[in-house]
């Protein structure tokens, strides 16, 4: 039956073609994105389908535990996002074809309903929305100031930690880059992720410490300014 719908959202011309060729340009295109690899379920089967009125529903995608469902206009620049998303998520969303991503803006339809309009036309058989990649920011300064690095945990997994030991020591933190001990000051932490800040290395208690899910605007606050020695990162 889900198959049968499929059909809808290709060309006329191409129904005329093979039912068949239709939907496994469809399938494979979307699998060629790498957009995909953050949807909370691994269809191997379609990946969209249309709606009664002909627009494109893209797959669901879950953000911050919330489901966003979109299908693109057929005009294919204007989506309609649904989900229990507020407007900053929205605009933290990104929209991925096989041209690369989309800029848009967004607006409030009503109640978790947005009005997403697309700054091209995007191509629908390889339109994907995935989450924002997610990143702990790590400050020299205290109020995200001065020198800073960003660590990518988008695909940081529950059970699993990054950690770092001694940031003069190891300083082996991703794509080569490094903090010096003692000198953070305030981190950024995105929702579902949990950074542990100690004085001491290898995490002892012994020295002020703070564990915390989410920012951190002065690690003075905590006894940590210019202290913060070693650190664990993990996924809540
Ligand atoms: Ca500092
Ligand atoms: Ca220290």
């Amino acid at each position: 039956m889900h198959r049968c719908l499929l059909i809808l959202v290709v060309p006329l011309s191409l129904m005329f073609h093979t039912a068949c060729s239709s939907e496994t340009e469809l399938s494979s295109s979307n699998s060629s994105s790498n957009g995909n690899n953050l949807l909370p379920n691994d269809h191997s089967t379609d990946e969209s389908s249309s709606s009664k009125d002909g627009d494109v529903v893209l797959e669901p995608v879950m953000i911050n535990g919330s489901f966003l469902t979109c299908s693109l206009s057929e005009d294919n620049v204007t989506l309609t996002c649904q989900g229990s998303l507020d407007q900053e998520e929205m605009e933290s969303i990104v929209f991925l074809d096989d041209d690369g991503s989309i800029d848009f803006t967004v607006s409030s339809l009503e109640s978790n309903k947005f009005q997403i309009v697309l700054a091209r036309e995007a191509n629908q058989d390889s339109l994907v929305v995935q989450p924002e990649k997610k990143y702990i920011v790590l400050w020299d300064v205290e109020y995200y100031q001065g020198y800073h690095i960003k660590i990518d945990v988008t695909d940081l997994q529950v059970g699993e930690e990054l950690t770092w030991d001694n940031l003069i020591i190891d300083s082996n933190f991703p794509d080569d880059q490094w903090f010096s001990d003692n000198s953070l000051d305030s981190v950024k932490v995105p929702d579902g992720y949990q950074i542990e800040l100690y004085e001491s290395p290898y995490f002892n208690k012994s020295g002020a410490y703070v564990v915390s899910n989410s920012d951190v605007p002065h690690l003075g606050f905590f006894g940590l300014q210019n202290e913060v020695t070693s650190i664990r990162i993990t996924k809540e």
